[in-house]
């Protein structure tokens, strides 16, 4: 049995006393046990990332930093493989996506963030003083220090190095905790982080839970300089109260309930394969996935036909067989929640036009957390449905007659992290777009990324914005050095 163990100070510690089970989501079998870290463990890690601030990695140059971040992302290039076989082992996605999506961009992370340093805003100004002889203010930037990471399972590789790699770049040291289901890419990028010559305790990982358990030792260590998290709101309300005590810094990327809008004379075809990839793209389990869509009326029918379709077309299966082209959910645990939304659909009234059950599977797959992708129209706008995340492959379908309407519907909702808007109208996409409160908006895409831009949601979807140099806000202590002439 493979066992997974804390990383700190540059080395895997072996602490056996509690171990916890890490099941297959595709079949169910236990494939890993995890090392449960203590508080000792989670004090050694703050630890050992607070002594390399003073260090050898203090003297590395931007330009040696960026050297060393692209080394890190030249050797997840070459060990693809593995980090793909981990992700999978860990979520059962298919290896079609864990291949291009989640692996490419983690290496990918690393490269955007490299230079970041030799890509900050050099600002001076001079300024007029009673004397005459002025003053000239420049803008440096000082690491924050200790950060830590705190991940979701959904895209982890993908999501831990978005974090990851900026804050190296910026010169802090950081200790991660993967979530619990997905223990297994942040060990290996571990190994990775030695062979490419990170210093000793700049990376560390500790592995375990939530409450009572590594995540929140972690966030309430006094030695932590600000915490940088992904997953759902209402976990950010609660390490929110945690980073309250001591004022640290947060950097939030929480839950989305994100509409879709359809206009009447987009490129049907595109906006079909582009809602479907929204909704059903790594099971639904994608924050930036839609789970509302509003439809305009003279294309409604036709549209919920033609997503049923692809729906009803996914095929679950072996990770590894092209024919697969949807995975499990996480866990058990999840489907029960899932579930448990298809339920309410059910009774309050929806037509289903996909899914709605725990599908069919092969006996080898029996224990997995398989779950149908599923189409519903027809709740009302009140349903719990429509208003929370459920985090699975399944979307609401509501017709719509106005711009207005479409508008005020997308932003009756809490959260605010995503919209995708399909229309052939310029003007149009513009227009709407620029009133939907959101993080990002896309027009005739989805989850296009350029890691320039600005990234985080509205609302009860994030605080604060990372991506391109909007990261030296959360990952820099920016200083002004102030000089009297
Ligand atoms: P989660 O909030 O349950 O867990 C995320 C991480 O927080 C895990 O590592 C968990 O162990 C840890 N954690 C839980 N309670 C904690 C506590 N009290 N103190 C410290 N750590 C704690 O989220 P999840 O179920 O892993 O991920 C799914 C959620 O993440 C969805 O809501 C999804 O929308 C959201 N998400 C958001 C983004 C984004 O960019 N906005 C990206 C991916 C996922
Ligand atoms: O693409 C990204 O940088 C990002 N943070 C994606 C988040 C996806 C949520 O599941």
């Amino acid at each position: 049995m493979r066992i997974i163990r804390n990383f700190i100070n540059g080395e895997f510690v072996e602490a056996p006393a509690k171990r916890f089970d890490k099941r297959s989501p595709t079949t169910g079998a236990v494939v890993a046990r995890v090392e449960e870290a203590d508080f000792r463990i989670v004090d050694s890690s703050v630890s050992a990332a607070r002594h390399s601030l003073s260090g050898e990695w203090s003297k590395f140059t931007y330009s040696q930093r960026k050297d060393l971040l692209i080394s890190v992302a030249d050797i997840i290039g070459r060990r693809t493989k593995e980090f793909v076989d981990a992700e999978i082992a860990d979520t059962g996605k298919p290896y079609a996506l864990a291949s291009t999506l989640d692996i490419p961009r983690g290496a990918a992370n690393f490269r955007a963030f490299a230079d970041l340093m030799l890509r900050a805003p050099q600002e001076t100004w001079t300024t007029e003083t009673p004397d005459g002889r002025g003053a000239i203010n420049t803008v440096t930037y000082a690491p924050k220090g200790v950060i830590a990471v705190i991940c979701p399972w959904n895209l982890p590789l993908l999501l831990m190095t978005w974090k990851v790699a900026p804050a190296l770049a910026c010169g802090n040291a950081v200790v991660v905790k993967p979530s619990e289901e997905t223990p297994s890419t942040a060990t290996l990028l571990a190994e990775v982080m030695n062979e490419a010559g990170i210093p000793k305790g700049v990376y560390n990982v500790v592995h375990g839970f939530g409450p009572n358990s590594a995540g929140e030792f972690l966030t309430q260590h006094p030695d932590v300089d600000a915490i940088t998290f992904t997953g759902e709101s209402k976990t950010g309300e609660a390490i929110m109260k945690s980073a309250a005590v001591g004022l640290r810094d947060v950097s939030f990327e929480l839950g989305g309930k994100n509409a879709g809008i359809v206009f009447a004379d987009c490129d049907f075809d595109a906006a079909v394969d582009g809602i479907a990839r929204a909704t059903f793209l790594n099971c639904g389990q994608i924050c930036l996935g839609t789970e509302r869509v509003y439809v305009e009326r003279p294309i409604f029918e036709k549209f919920v036909a033609a997503l049923a379709a692809k729906a009803s077309a996914l095929k679950p299966g072996d990770p590894y067989s092209e024919a697969t082209t949807i995975g499990p959910l996480i866990s058990r645990e999840h489907r029960e929640k899932v579930i448990s939304y298809f339920a309410k659909a059910k009774f309050e009234g929806a037509t289903i036009h996909a899914g709605g059950h725990i599908p069919e599977v092969p006996l080898t797959f029996a224990n997995g957390a398989w779950i149908e992708p599923t189409v519903w129209t027809g709740l009302p706008e009140t349903s719990a449905v429509i208003r929370e995340e459920i985090f699975g492959p399944c979307c609401h379908v509501a017709p719509f007659d106005a711009e207005v309407e479409a508008i005020a519907r997308a932003n009756d909702s809490r959260y605010g992290l995503a919209t995708s808007i399909w229309t052939q109208d310029v003007s149009r996409a513009n227009r709407v777009a620029r009133q939907i409160r959101v993080g990002i908006a896309w027009v005739n895409s989805w989850f296009l990324r350029d890691l320039r831009t600005p990234f985080g949601g509205a609302g009860i979807s994030g605080i604060g914005r990372e991506g391109g140099t909007h990261s030296l806000a959360f990952y820099t202590e920016m200083r002004n050095v102030c000089i009297k002439l």
